[in-house]
């Protein structure tokens, strides 16, 4: 998916010579981002998210949060119908189709669609729904997007085995090595299949540590250098609830934004928000 072109903000900022009231006369150009990243609004309809599970069971209350998402500036809606939590049950994929499928057919004329899944079947019948991009947190569907009937994206996430077993495998010598290293794979694989759009994820709490999360936010611009779109997904993740002072789930605005602007400044293409108006106007000032 192409970039969004930055809006009409002023690229004007105060100069660093100077400072306060007299340095505002003097304005100094800075290279701006080319780019705002894209906004990708969460929409989980199931019953156990770690965020927003529960709230979306039924199908218009979740047709109606998806357009409230795209009124507050979403340029995709990522709809999911099973938890990826530490520990979460898996989901038979009937009962999946039954939770996304409505959803996708009645969001797709109106925004862009993902499908947030990792099951080949799911996939398959949210692009017949009207999805245009598949985001795979197991990394493993990239043929279902070579294969679809119409130009399909697929993002590749990084994780180590299921939620059930991830955190006790988040285990590494080099975690920023060793996820670009396995990105890095997926992409030339998806590419080699002929999937044109390819993302990459470094998946933030996926076998990670929290030291691990940081680290990959930190280094980000290793990812970025793979050359393939970056999405980043930190929104209201456990650990940010530590670096502020244990803050619930649904009081982690300031960390979220905090980590979607650094990814944006770090040259993300996407990142991936429950909280989208705010991430919005956020974005629009690191473009400005
Ligand atoms: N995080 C979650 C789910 N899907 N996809 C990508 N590409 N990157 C992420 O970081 C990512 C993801 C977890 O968040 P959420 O969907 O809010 O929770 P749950 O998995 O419990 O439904």
């Amino acid at each position: 998916m192409p970039r969004r072109e930055r809006t009409g903000l002023s690229p004007i900022h105060p100069g660093r010579a100077g400072g306060g009231r007299a340095g505002a006369a003097s304005v100094t150009l800075r290279p701006v981002p080319p780019v705002v990243p894209h906004v990708m609004g969460v929409l989980n309809v199931t019953p156990d998210s770690f965020s927003d599970g529960g709230r979306y069971l039924d199908l218009d209350v979740a047709v109606a949060r998806g357009l409230e998402l795209v009124a507050e500036g979403a340029d995709v809606v990522d709809v999911g119908g099973e938890s990826t939590r530490p520990g979460a049950e898996p989901v038979p994929e009937a009962e999946e189709l039954r939770r996304v499928v409505p959803v996708v057919t009645e969001l797709a004329g109106r925004v862009r669609v993902s499908i947030d899944t990792t099951k080949r079947a799911v996939a398959e019948a949210a692009i017949d729904a009207g999805a245009t991009l598949i985001n795979d947190v197991s990394a493993s569907l990239w043929s279902v997007a070579a294969q679809a009937r119409r130009p399909t994206g697929w993002v590749a996430m990084h994780m180590k085995g299921t939620p059930g077993t991830m955190q006790s495998l988040a285990v590494y010598d080099d975690v920023v090595g060793e996820v670009c290293r396995f990105l890095s794979g997926r992409v030339e694989a998806a590419r080699g299949a002929g999937v044109d759009e390819v993302w990459v994820d470094p998946g933030l709490g996926f076998a990670k540590t929290a030291a691990h999360n940081l680290l990959l936010l930190r280094r980000l611009r290793d990812v970025v250098d793979l050359g393939a779109p970056v999405l980043v997904g930190a929104s209201r993740k456990s650990f940010l609830g530590p670096l502020a002072d244990g803050a619930a789930i649904d009081d982690r605005l300031e960390g979220s934004l905090a980590c979607a602007v650094w990814a944006a400044n770090c040259g993300a293409s996407m990142v991936r928000v429950h909280d989208v108006k705010a991430t919005v106007q956020a974005m629009h000032l690191v473009a400005a």
